[in-house]
C-alpha cells in the first residue's frame, strides 16, 4: 500500500503595498476552497505570503518596519485561515515575517509553519539563507534588504506529518544543496519551499534571462538528489511595479516536474504524490548509508568560503 499525499501549489499573484491583511487572506481562503474541492491534503503559500515582499524598502523607524511582521501566529487577521483549514480538514503552509519577544528583546526572522488538518501548527521553520544586504543600496532598481530585517535560523527540521517526513525551507535555501543534503539525511520525503524571486538579479543582471531555469534546476537537482518531492511555490507577476518570476511547481524524486502553473496569477494546482516513490533513490543511487563518503566532506562544514588563502594559494 504505497503512502499517497495530494499537495496543492497556493501560488499568488502580486500582493500590493497598500493590500490590508484580511484582502490576501481572503484570497488565500478562495485557493484553499479550490485545493479541497480538488482533494488536496495540504496547501502550500508562497514565502511572505500575507504582505508584498517589502524588503524591497529601505525602512529606518521600528513603527515602520514592524507592522510587516506577526507577533502572533494565528493572530487576529490570520485566524479565518485557521479556521476555514479545520472546517475542511486541510493542512498547510505558510510564509509570514514573524516577529518574537524573548527575554524582553525582539527577534524578527522571515518564517514558515506548517499546519495539520486539525489547524494545529507543527513546524516552525526560520529562513536559514538570508539573500541581499543591510543597508541602503541606492544604485539599485529596487532595495532586497532581508539582511538588514530578519535573523537568520539556525536548522532544517524535519517534521513527521501527512504520512511522512516532511521539511521546510524558503526562497534563496532552494538554490543551496546543503538545504535538501540535511534534511534528506534526516529521511526528508517531501520539501516544501516558498518564494519571492525578481526577474532582475542587481548585482548579477546577467542572470535575469535565466531566472527562471535557475528556479526549476535547483529544485530539480534538490529532489533528485536526495529522492525527496520538491514542492516550490511562488509569489509571482508584477509586484510595485517590479516582475516576479512564476514557475511554482511539483518535482519527483526522479527530478522530473509532476505539476506546474501556467500563470503569474492566483493559481492552484494539485499533484497526487507517492511519498514511497521516494525510496527507489534513497534505496539505489542515493543510498547514503551505502554510497556517501562523510570523511572526504569535512571543508562543507569547516569552511564558509573557498578553502583558498587570502593571496590565491591552496589551503593545506
Ligand atoms: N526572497 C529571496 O530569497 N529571493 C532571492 C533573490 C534575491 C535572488 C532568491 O534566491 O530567489
Amino acid at each position: 500500500m504505497s503512502r499517497y499525499i495530494n499537495v496543492a501549489i497556493g501560488q499568488l499573484g502580486p500582493v500590493n503595498r497598500e493590500d490590508s491583511r484580511p484582502l490576501v487572506i481572503n484570497r488565500m481562503m478562495k485557493m484553499m476552497r479550490e485545493a479541497k474541492a480538488l482533494a488536496a491534503d495540504i496547501i502550500i503559500y508562497p514565502e511572505l505570503a500575507l504582505t508584498t515582499f517589502f524588503p524591497r524598502w529601505y525602512m529606518e523607524k521600528e513603527e515602520e518596519i514592524d507592522q510587516w511582521f506577526e507577533k502572533d501566529m494565528p493572530g487576529k487577521e490570520t485566524n479565518p485561515l485557521f479556521s476555514l483549514a479545520k472546517e475542511l480538514k486541510i493542512g498547510f503552509y505558510l510564509g509570514y515575517a514573524e516577529k518574537e519577544i524573548k527575554n524582553g528583546v525582539a527577534h524578527y526572522y522571515n518564517s514558515a509553519v506548517l499546519v495539520d488538518k486539525n489547524a494545529d501548527i507543527i513546524g516552525k521553520y526560520r529562513k536559514v539563507h538570508l539573500p541581499g544586504h543591510s543597508e541602503h543600496e541606492p544604485w539599485r532598481r529596487f532595495q532586497h534588504l532581508e539582511k538588514r530585517y530578519f535573523e537568520p535560523g539556525d536548522r532544517f527540521p524535519v517534521w513527521s506529518a501527512f504520512n511522512g517526513v516532511m521539511g521546510m525551507a524558503l526562497c534563496n535555501d532552494r538554490r543551496w544543496p546543503e538545504t535538501y543534503r540535511v534534511m534528506g539525511l534526516q529521511g526528508a520525503e517531501m520539501i516544501f519551499i516558498g518564494y519571492n524571486t525578481p526577474v532582475h538579479n542587481a548585482p548579477a543582471p546577467q542572470h535575469d534571462d535565466l531566472s527562471l531555469f535557475h528556479n526549476t534546476l535547483s529544485l530539480q537537482a534538490g529532489a533528485y538528489h536526495n529522492g525527496c518531492w520538491v514542492v516550490g511555490v511562488a509569489k509571482a507577476g508584477c509586484e510595485e511595479g517590479i516582475e516576479q518570476i512564476g514557475g511554482s511547481c511539483i518535482v519527483a524524486p526522479s527530478g522530473e516536474v509532476v505539476a506546474a502553473c501556467i500563470t503569474k496569477g492566483d493559481e492552484v494546482v494539485v499533484a497526487h504524490c507517492d511519498l514511497d516513490f521516494c525510496q527507489i533513490y534513497k534505496r539505489t543511487t542515493f543510498n547514503f548509508d551505502l554510497h556517501r563518503q562523510p570523511h572526504a566532506y569535512k571543508e562543507i562544514t569547516q569552511y564558509k568560503g573557498e578553502t583558498l588563502n587570502a593571496d590565491g594559494s591552496l589551503r593545506s
